[in-house]
């Protein structure tokens, strides 16, 4: 913990990898590896479990969040109690699993498929089974009421095939998948807070010819981003934006005004250094209420039956804040005030005040009039978490720390006080990505917890084979000082998760299915069409070369 100064006693990480990186023996042995021979995480891990709040969850006690977890290439959604990190659930989304059917069952299927786009479903029909073997999920959000979560929906992306899931709480399966046409990649993915949801807001990462009917191959000036509004209750495609540059993650307001997006490639570059050349990339801010109005009045192009609307440089439904190379993370802060768009290849995370985004609409201030604070907080900041008193936790891929920083303190910092606004740094093993604190991505945020997903881990658990776990670490953020509770590890690649309360959930999460339950509404007809009591008779149905076969069973019996 080099740069947590109550603890300059203990031997530093850094040190260590320091000293192993001059010998080849060193190297070999991996850069936890100290003239002991002892992991330097075993040397810096405190003897026993710190931090002021209780993690164990005795045999018969429940956990007291849920957390809702992505799991990239893996394309399926997990449950994990909080703080015990015990996997609770698996919900199958966009891949296959032989547990449960998803994959196989004829109501999964229709799910898998009923909402892809024509194309793509008499694609899938020559190959692959009608549909798509994988997903990449990375953002799983629950919906909103009035900035906090309602309990209702917890929706996923997939990054490979541009599709969005609506998973329904109540049972803990997904309902809904739909692909978004006219964009390629959802990555960015979060649903509006206020009023409600309302929209889930789904970044188009990758720049593509629109429409995109293989006129144009090579020619990258008629090649653009896109970026969807998606109604969550029907789930289908309300609007979307034609915009400049790619576009990475995405968050809203809590007054249900604005949505923004980070983007980076703005100089519409196809190499890395074309890509990165400038020194400022932007934040792309959306009016929604103009764009609502757009498609009202019609300023938009309708394309594969979706309103369009030209939010390129220039345009009134958008802004353009210049921010420094590459921004990556989208967060907005439980006080409904600020944003942090999180640097990636910069060191800075640059702060925007909500208020002032009336005024650049109406231009009476320019872009970076928006932003309050940029502090300098490490090497590659990726994501933030918020407390409840002000303060921020921000991934720093590349120093594999946790910066908890004060937001206050960077705005006085910001005005030229001489104040820094960094509070602590922790070491975590290695590489976060995302963090997130309990309720911290709502309005009701509540200081306790603090998780860093870490997309490495190293002789922090037995050796399984060379690829190693991840590690999402729990973080006590209670107390004045962050303190490493519980290392957990999990299969690629979580990404992202959202902590919510479990009291969101209580009374909403049913036990037994109901008889009349949608999910089964197409077996149910067929049965009333053959005739079949599904309680209680057993037959089998040949129709043709269909054979459909009704049973029961109660256990340890079987009805055929
Ligand atoms: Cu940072 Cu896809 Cu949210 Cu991965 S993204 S970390």
């Amino acid at each position: 913990m080099a740069h947590d100064d109550a603890d300059k006693s203990k031997i530093s990480r850094r040190q260590v990898v320091g000293t192993a990186a001059i010998g080849a023996a060193g190297i070999a042995g991996g850069f936890g590896l100290g003239n002991t021979g002892v992991p330097a995480t075993a040397q810096t891990r405190p003897a026993g479990r710190a931090g002021a709040q209780k993690i164990e969850v005795a045999p018969g006690e429940l956990d007291e969040y849920y957390v809702f977890f992505s799991s990239g290439q893996t394309g399926e959604v997990r449950i994990v109690g909080m703080p015990s990190m015990r996997e609770l659930m698996r919900i199958p989304v966009f891949n296959r699993c032989s547990a449960t059917g998803w994959g196989e069952t004829n109501e999964s299927l229709k799910i898998l498929t009923e909402g892809l786009t024509p194309e793509t479903r008499e694609r899938l029909k020559r190959r692959l089974n009608g549909v798509w073997q994988n997903g990449d999920c990375h953002h799983p959000h629950m919906s909103f009421t009035d900035g906090t979560y309602d309990g209702r929906y917890v929706f996923i992306n997939d990054k490979a095939n541009t599709r969005l899931a609506r998973i329904r709480t109540d049972i803990m399966k997904c309902d809904k998948i739909i692909e978004i046409p006219n964009q390629y990649t959802i990555h960015g993915m979060r649903p509006q807070k206020y009023p409600r949801t309302g929209y889930l807001f789904c970044n188009g990462e990758y720049e593509i010819p629109i429409p995109n009917d293989g006129k144009v191959l090579d020619d990258k000036s008629k090649y653009w981003s896109i970026f969807s509004a998606v109604d969550g209750d029907t789930m289908k495609v309300a609007w979307q934006v034609m915009v400049d540059g790619n576009l990475d993650n995405t968050d809203a307001d809590y007054q249900g005004k604005y949505a923004f997006s980070t983007c980076y490639n703005s100089e519409k570059g196809v190499t890395l250094a074309e890509m990165t050349a400038s020194e400022q990339d932007w934040v792309t801010i959306f009016n929604i209420k103009r764009i609502e109005d757009a498609v009202k009045k019609g300023d938009f192009k309708e394309i594969n039956g979706v309103p369009v609307i030209d939010g390129r440089h220039g345009s009134p439904y958008t802004r353009y804040v210049p921010v420094s190379n590459s921004p990556h993370g989208m967060n907005t802060a439980p006080d409904g005030i600020h944003v942090v768009a999180n640097g990636k290849l910069a060191p800075t995370v640059t702060v925007m005040d909500v208020r002032l985004f009336d005024q650049l609409f109406d231009d009476k201030i320019k872009p970076r009039d928006v932003v309050v604070a940029e502090p300098e907080l490490g090497l590659g900041p990726l994501h933030t978490g918020f407390d409840n008193k002000g303060n921020a936790y921000t991934t720093l891929f590349l120093d594999s720390q946790v910066c908890k920083w004060n937001l206050d303190l960077a705005k006085r910092a910001f005005k030229g006080e001489k104040v820094n606004p960094i509070v602590q740094k922790i070491d975590v093993h290695y590489q976060p990505g995302h963090n997130h604190a309990s309720m911290g991505e709502t309005k009701e945020a509540d200081g306790k917890w603090l998780l860093s997903l870490n997309k490495f881990s190293k002789d922090r658990f037995l050796n399984a084979g060379p690829l190693k776990p991840e590690n999402d670490q729990l973080i006590d953020i209670s107390g004045d000082k962050m303190e490493l509770v519980h290392d957990g590890p999990s299969f690629a690649e979580p990404h992202d998760a959202v902590i919510v309360h479990r009291s969101k959930l209580e009374g909403k999460v049913i036990s037994i299915w109901k008889r009349d339950d949608p999910f089964f509404a197409d077996a149910v007809k067929q049965a009333a069409a053959d005739g079949v009591v599904l309680e209680k008779d057993a037959k089998v149905i040949r129709d043709g070369k269909k054979v459909r076969v009704y049973m029961y069973s109660s256990a340890p019996a079987i009805a055929l």
